[in-house]
């Protein structure tokens, strides 16, 4: 494949998760694109999951940053810039490199990424450059160099279609990374699922092991001796390594429980040890954890023992969550590393890093990892900070101490392509980037295939591309030629150059020197590539020959002994809260909250409750729940659910002040990190739980944007506009003055019905015999048929003030299957009325599950729930 394309489409890749999708554009003139999977794409072969497919959805220009602004007012770039060098050289000149810090992105392009990182470590010279994928990777890269000597991914893709058994720890990967669950469900590998909560990926798995909660170490040292005790140690490999046996002892000595029962425990030992091809697949269950990188030590101990590295169909394969989370590790984007896996504080490679950029002494200390660096924001040590396409307002642990640090701080400077985020909206500087299919660069995925990203569609405004804002800021600091970069070409050149001395002089893993002469055309040309890529030929897996990167060329295996969680329950705080991610949503919400058909999924912020907690609270499904932290507060919605363990909320991390102010969940997340990796424990922070004792529950949906003034309030977007949950905890006395200034409609006649005696009151409005919007009151949650009524903005019909639709609609429920809109009621319907008996059928009968696949394990558990159902009766 290269870089053309069908006529009129153009090759790129998705900008959401690690898997790297291929994706083929047909922009269509007036702003708007049609996305499709791209076949010759390696990742993907044509396939994309729900985010993917609905990327077309999310590039519409409302919700876009046009122009930089300053303290509030819109200005020139050159202003922008000019202010932006000139407080950051003066906080240098003051105080020192020191005082300022960059926290960025995974999602960055390598070649954003690559000129932020020369900005801060070549030349303002400091370290303090530092990215949230320290929230999301780095327990990892700390396992892998420990156990590899280079934070190195062994496998590949191909490895899941040859796999016999994937183990998934920690991994919800049928919502995380759709497209590569599916191609492990295609390949008819066994699934293992290790996570202390029952998900989408257990479906067709042979076995779930519901752990508690940080328990992965004692399942991975227990896996460790019943190795040893089974004789599968791989005797010809062991030449290769080293730390066997204290990693045994360790192992032997380590006597915590994993929750499993014996029987449980067994099965899985000889399932693991049994199978030859067995890929053992981690995620954040294991990175984000104070013990993250011995959990990763841990799972590679075992492939270490046994030899199953790096061959065909085996191997441990850290999935990475962002598009470009590899690219970041390539360019040295934590506060620890330099670029092309070089060391920050090897003197060498801070020696030859400086020499090839021409810099002044690069820091020999690392620079502060992203908790200590809001820490330092905080408390004023870092008095000019810039931003750049994350939102730590909302996704750092402790997210209301980072807000008041980031809104405390002498400076901030924030690149979005939005300014209407938590964290845009402390900003004291604003600067407008292209976005996703505005822009080029490249991106490196899970099985390190770099592929690019090309701009279809024009730039909105002023918007600039991220490096070439960098750029401009290192130019106007005076540091000239070394930011003299005109386009992204010039960029991945000199990083693939530099990478030739990291790979040729220092034996490093990443060498992309083979690509370092590539022409302005075959850049633009380039098609997916797997590094290593030097000039004596292109890579494949790693270590099939036995050869690691430490300096005696063995692999270590490292004795890891179980460490619980940071905090134990407490009768204060009894429920450890477990977070993570939904199927349609992507973090903060900023691009996929903008798709109906992605907020149709889950459309509230909610916590996943086990019935006996419920029981013992008070709670029945749909009230809402105060949660409490010694760090925040949060309202969310209680879903009551055995799929989490007693004790073992979870919620998902995705709501935020512009989507849902009480719904913010790392609000409760206790800012404590793994010593090693620095990476916070986002998935086991102590929690009480109570009923929201709200006098009224409200539901309202219109045409407009509401303005909401209420305890709990959580918005969506449909079709016809938008959709709001709303409770109080005392109701207002006039619910039509409190409806008006809810739509901002004060001329519009009202329809009307209420009840004061129950608390009940129903109000629409209308114009020109359209529905502008509605509000339905309770005084308890509302059962109205939300995804009928969601609908009605817009339409003709008559307000129905029901809440339910005439006899001759039917309501579909919310949205199952993104792609083809099909809603969970017209499922369960036709599951029960034509005896619907796999997700084939389904497919056959409503389509839904027949394109991209990532509602079929969800498919898969309603057939069972009804089977489950008709069994009972
Ligand atoms: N839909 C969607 N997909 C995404 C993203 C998104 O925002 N939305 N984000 C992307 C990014 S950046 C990332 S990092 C990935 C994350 O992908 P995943 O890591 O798969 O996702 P999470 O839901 O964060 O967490 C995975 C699981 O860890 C479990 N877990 C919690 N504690 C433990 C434990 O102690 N041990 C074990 N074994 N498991 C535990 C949780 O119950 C959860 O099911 O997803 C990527 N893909
Ligand atoms: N409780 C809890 N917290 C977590 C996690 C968890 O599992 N649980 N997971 C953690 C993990 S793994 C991750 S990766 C983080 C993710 O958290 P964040 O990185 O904070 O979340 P995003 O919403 O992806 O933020 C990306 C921002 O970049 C903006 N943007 C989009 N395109 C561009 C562009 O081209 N240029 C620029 N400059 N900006 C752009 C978006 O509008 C958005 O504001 O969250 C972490 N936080
Ligand atoms: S799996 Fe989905 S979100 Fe991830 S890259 Fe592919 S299409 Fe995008
Ligand atoms: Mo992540």
């Amino acid at each position: 494949m290269d870089g053309s394309a069908p006529v009129g489409e153009v090759r790129s890749t998705c900008p959401y998760c690690g898997v790297g999708c291929g994706v083929l554009l047909r922009p269509d003139g007036a702003g708007g694109l049609a996305v499709r999977g791209d076949p010759e794409h390696p990742a993907n072969h044509g396939r994309l999951c729900s985010k993917g497919t609905a990327l077309g959805e999310t590039v519409g220009l409302g919700h876009r940053l046009h122009a930089p602004v300053v303290d509030g007012a819109e200005a020139s770039w050159d202003e922008a810039l000019q202010h932006v060098a000139d407080r950051f050289s003066q906080v240098v000149a003051e105080h020192g490199p020191d005082a300022t810090a960059f926290y960025v992105s995974g999602q960055l392009l390598t070649e954003d990424y690559y000129v932020a990182n020369k900005l801060m470590k070549g030349f303002i010279g400091s370290a303090n450059i530092d990215t949230n994928s320290r929230l999301c990777m780095a327990s990892t890269v700390v396992g892998h160099k420990r156990a590899f000597g280079t934070d190195t991914v062994p496998g590949t893709y191909e490895d899941l279609d040859q796999a016999e058994l994937v183990v998934l720890v920690g991994s919800n990967l049928a919502w995380c990374h759709p497209v590569l669950f599916q191609r492990v469900r295609a390949s008819g590998a066994k699934i293992v699922v290790i996570d202390p909560r029952r998900t989408a990926s257990c479906d067709g798995a042979a076995l779930h092991l519901a752990i508690e909660p940080g328990a992965d170490v004692a399942v991975f040292n227990g896996l460790l001796r019943a190795i040893a005790e089974a004789g599968a140690v791989d005797a010809g490999y062991a030449a290769h390594v080293e730390g066997l046996d204290d990693a045994l002892a360790a192992a032997r000595a380590d006597t915590a429980k994993t929750g499993l029962s014996p029987e449980e425990e067994r099965v899985f030992h000889d399932l693991w040890i049994g199978t030859e091809k067995v890929v053992t697949i981690f995620s954040q269950g294991v990175n984000q954890s104070t013990s993250g990188s011995d959990k990763v030590n841990a799972i590679l101990n075992c492939h270490l023992a046994t030899g199953r590295i790096g061959k065909p169909g085996m191997g441990p394969f850290s999935v990475t969550g962002q598009p470009n989370a590899m690219g970041g590790r390539e360019v040295g984007g934590l506060a620890n590393m330099l670029a092309c896996h070089l060391d920050l504080e090897n003197a060498d490679h801070r020696a030859a890093v400086r020499g090839f950029w021409n810099a002044g002494p690069l820091p020999e200390a690392p620079g502060l990892k992203a908790v200590d660096m809001f820490r330092a924001v905080g408390d004023g040590r870092i008095k000019a900070l810039w931003i750049i396409h994350t939102n730590p307002a909302v996704s750092m642990p402790d997210a209301d101490a980072v807000r008041d640090a980031i809104k405390g701080c002498e400076f901030v400077v924030v690149s979005d392509v939005t300014g209407a985020t938590d964290t845009a909206r402390l900003a004291d500087v604003l600067l407008p980037a292209t976005a996703w299919a505005e822009k080029e660069g490249t991106v490196t995925n899970s099985d390190r295939t770099i592929s690019r990203q090309r701009a279809v569609l024009p730039a909105p405004g002023h918007a600039r591309p991220d490096w070439d804002i960098l750029a401009e800021v290192g130019r106007r600091m005076g540091f000239g030629t070394a930011f003299d970069y005109e386009t992204p070409a010039e960029i991945f050149r000199e990083h693939a150059a530099l990478s030739g001395i990291a790979g040729g002089r220092f034996g490093r893993d990443f060498d992309i020197s083979g690509l370092a002469d590539l022409s302005d055309a075959a850049y633009d040309a380039l098609s997916p590539t797997r590094w290593p890529v030097t000039s004596s030929g292109k890579g494949d897996r790693f270590f099939a020959d036995g050869r690691f990167f430490h300096p005696n060329g063995k692999a270590r295996l490292l004795p890891v002994t179980t460490r619980p969680p940071a905090a134990m329950p407490t009768p204060e705080f009894p429920y450890r809260l477990n977070t993570g991610r939904v199927r349609d949503q992507w973090h903060t919400m900023t691009r996929t909250g903008l798709s109906p058909r992605l907020s149709g999924h889950l459309a509230e912020p909610y916590l996943d409750l086990h019935p006996q907690d419920a029981a013992a609270l008070q709670v029945t499904h749909a009230d809402l729940v105060e949660v409490t932290s010694p760090y925040g507060r949060a309202i969310l919605r209680a879903r009551l659910s055995d799929a989490v363990q007693p004790g073992q909320p979870f919620a998902p991390m995705h709501w935020t002040a512009e989507t849902a102010p009480t719904g913010r969940v790392d609000a409760l997340v206790a800012p404590v990190t793994d010593p090693v990796s620095g990476q916070p424990e986002s998935k086991a922070s102590l929690v009480s739980i109570k009923r929201m004792e709200a006098a009224w529950y409200g539901f309202a949906v219109a045409t407009e944007k509401m303005n909401p003034d209420c305890d709990y309030w959580a918005v969506a977007s449909t079709s016809a506009g938008f959709r709001m949950e709303l409770a109080g905890y005392k109701a207002p006395e006039d619910w039509d003055a409190t409806a008006r200034a809810l739509f901002g409609i004060s001329d519009a006649a009202a329809i009307s019905v209420s009840d004061p005696a129950r608390g009940t009151a129903r109000i629409a409005f209308e114009q020109d015999g359209h529905i502008k919007a509605a509000l339905f009151v309770g005084s308890t949650p509302i059962a109205i048929m939300r995804d009928y009524i969601a609908g009605l903005p817009g339409t003709a019909a008559p307000a129905n003030l029901t809440g339910r639709p005439p006899a001759d609609v039917v309501d579909a429920g919310a949205i199952l299957c993104a792609c083809f809109g099909v809603g969970i009621n017209t499922i369960v319907t036709a599951i029960e009325a034509d005896g619907l008996m796999s997700v084939e059928a389904i497919g056959e009968a409503l389509q839904a599950g027949t394109n991209c696949g990532s509602c079929r394990p969800e498919l898969a558990s309603l057939i069972m729930r009804s089977q489950h159902k008709e069994a009972a009766e």
